[in-house]
């Protein structure tokens, strides 16, 4: 019961950290060096001092360091969530997402193979791959058409596992998992993107919401949810590749509905395309309007999963609605801003 989890100043890092710790691991989490380390989601979640959580300065890109890490912590489980993780900035720096996420778990691989092969290995693989619609809802054999150089890495990443697995039978895991989560979600996404600036336009603090491409559809699920599934897959009798997802997808523009509602707002939408705009029908304001700087290249218009596997294999189930989730991360985001900051 010794874990590395790679990543853990991001949400699911966080998260997992939590979920082991409380299952009486030993975690040795990493971070990157930077001028200003941030801690805020485990000192959130009250497990920062936690005695049997060891924080370690590495990076992934790293061959020798992740040789070091795995010699020095001797942990027989490695989570890799590490990743330059915003498909929207990964058009911008393809070359440093290519680096990280796509080539970084090769180094973890590398490293397992030449310190311990017997070491389990999670990769976090992505719906992502799935990209441009082949068919719906996805599994596990529905063909791959990544649409982002994000995609594109995180394939790279993820045929690698299986060819280690294959290759030198290493306990080598995938875990295709779709969009999750919850008040710890970094702010550059769109779910924390809306409930952060919906807190922020109810307190007076913000005049209105600027959004993309309200018609893409996503299966969100509660990041607290699919970590569990992250243990359950490194616990399985043999290594695999598994779908997380809860079988529901929703537009942006229901989640923004959603969650203003879980404020007290009423929005009615007007208008098409780059001119749509989301009214309060009690006060007739323009909350939430359209612009097209956060149009990307190239989209991924429908994402919807399908867990069997990981329900029949695992016993693994999302136990959390939409409105569950958008609910929670308002109160969060109210809470945060109520008290004058916000992560
Ligand atoms: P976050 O962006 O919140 O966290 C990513 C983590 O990776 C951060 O701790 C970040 O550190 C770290 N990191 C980035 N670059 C490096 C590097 N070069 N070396 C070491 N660490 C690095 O992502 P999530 O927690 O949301 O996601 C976790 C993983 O799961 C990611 O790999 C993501 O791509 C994948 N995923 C996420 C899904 C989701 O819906 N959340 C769905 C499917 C897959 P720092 O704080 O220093 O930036
Ligand atoms: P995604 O998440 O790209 O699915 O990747 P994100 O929340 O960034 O986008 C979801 C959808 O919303 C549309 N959108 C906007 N997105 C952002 N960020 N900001 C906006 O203003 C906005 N307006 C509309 C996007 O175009 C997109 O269609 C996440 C990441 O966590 C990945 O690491 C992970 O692999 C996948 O989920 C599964």
């Amino acid at each position: 019961m010794n874990a590395i989890i790679t990543g853990i100043t991001g949400q699911d890092g966080a998260y997992l950290a939590q979920l082991l710790l409380g299952k009486g691991y030993t975690v040795h989490g990493t971070y990157r060096r930077t001028s200003s380390v941030n801690f805020w989601r485990i000192e959130e979640l009250g497990i920062a001092d936690h005695p049997q959580l060891h924080l370690v300065e590495y990076d992934l890109t790293d061959l020798s360091a992740s040789i070091r890490l795995l010699e020095s912590t001797q942990a027989t489980e490695v989570y890799n969530l590490a990743a330059q993780s915003f498909v929207g900035v990964s058009f911008d720096q393809p070359l440093t997402t290519a680096e990280i996420t796509g080539l970084g778990p090769v180094n973890l691989l590398e490293a397992i193979r030449i310190v311990n092969p017997a070491i389990r290995f999670y990769q976090a693989s992505t719906s992502e791959l799935f990209g441009k619609v082949q068919s719906i809802p996805q599994t596990e054999a529905t063909p791959f058409y990544p649409r982002s150089p994000y995609g594109v890495a995180k394939l790279y990443a993820h045929w690698m596992t299986i060819n280690y697995r294959e290759s030198y039978d290493m306990f080598a895991t995938s875990g295709i998992l779709f969009n999750h989560e919850s008040p710890l979600r970094g702010r550059e996404f769109v779910t924390r993107k809306i409930t952060d600036s919906l807190a922020k336009i109810k307190l007076g603090k913000l005049d209105r919401l600027e959004l993309g491409n309200l018609d893409a559809k996503r299966d969100w699920g509660y990041a607290k949810d699919y970590v569990e599934g992250m243990w359950r897959i490194l616990q399985a009798d043999k290594p695999d590749t598994f779908v997380l997802a809860t079988n529901r997808t929703e537009t942006v523009r229901d989640f923004v509905t959603l969650s203003a509602r879980a404020l007290d707002i009423e929005l009615a939408w007007k208008g098409e395309g780059e001119q749509e705009h989301g009214i309060d029908t009690e006060t007739g304001r323009t909350l939430v309007a359209v612009n097209p700087r956060f149009y990307r290249p190239a989209e991924v218009d429908l994402l919807i999963g399908d867990p069997a596997h990981a329900r029949e294999t695992l016993g693994w189930e999302p136990h959390t609605t939409l409105e569950q989730l958008s609910q929670m991360m308002v109160e969060a985001d109210l809470r945060r801003n109520r008290q004058g900051f916000s992560f």
